[in-house]
């Protein structure tokens, strides 16, 4: 008798601020087969992106975590491991939101790499943009005020 192992599928992602639109991607990337996700350190997002995340990265994981969609969850611990990554979880399929389309395509040669449409109107940025705008912040607290002497 012959036993099929369901297929493996990879996505790599901050989740910083949790949202629809990352929960949309994961879910449909658990319609592919069994899906692991890579959560990036701290460091490798402030590097990337020029910001620390809110959430640091054991909040973050924990969080993916808890999804019912995620089969595993694991720590992108630098940059440059994702073929590394995908080779020791011997992954079928990496998949991307569409903003990173054609950015992962090198890794075609360890497994099929799928980029799906993002969720429109809604990011982490955004969301930090509409909660600064929203809060007025007391002059006493604000970090252009001269520090009291
Ligand atoms: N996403 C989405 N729709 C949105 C926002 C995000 O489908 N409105 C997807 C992204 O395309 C990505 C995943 O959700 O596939 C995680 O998004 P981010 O947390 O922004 O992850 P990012 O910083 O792009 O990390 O090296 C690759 C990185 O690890 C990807």
């Amino acid at each position: 008798m012959r036993t099929t192992r369901p297929r493996r599928v990879l996505t790599f992602g901050t989740f910083d601020l949790f949202h629809v639109g990352h929960l949309l991607l994961l879910e449909r990337a658990a319609t592919y087969g069994e899906l692991v996700v890579g959560v990036p350190v701290d460091d490798l997002v402030l590097a990337k992106k020029e910001r620390r995340p809110v959430f640091p990265d054991h909040h973050r994981v924990e969080i993916v975590r808890a999804l019912r969609c995620v089969s595993g969850v694991f720590l992108e611990e630098g940059p440059g491991l994702k073929r590394r990554y995908l080779l020791e979880h011997r992954a079928d399929l990496l998949v991307m939101g569409d903003d990173w389309a054609g950015h992962f395509d090198e890794l075609g040669d360890v497994c099929e790499v799928v980029y799906l449409p993002r969720t429109p109107s809604i990011s982490t940025t955004t969301t930090i943009e509409a909660i600064a705008a929203s809060v007025e912040v007391p002059a006493e607290l604000r970090a252009d005020r001269a520090p009291a002497a």
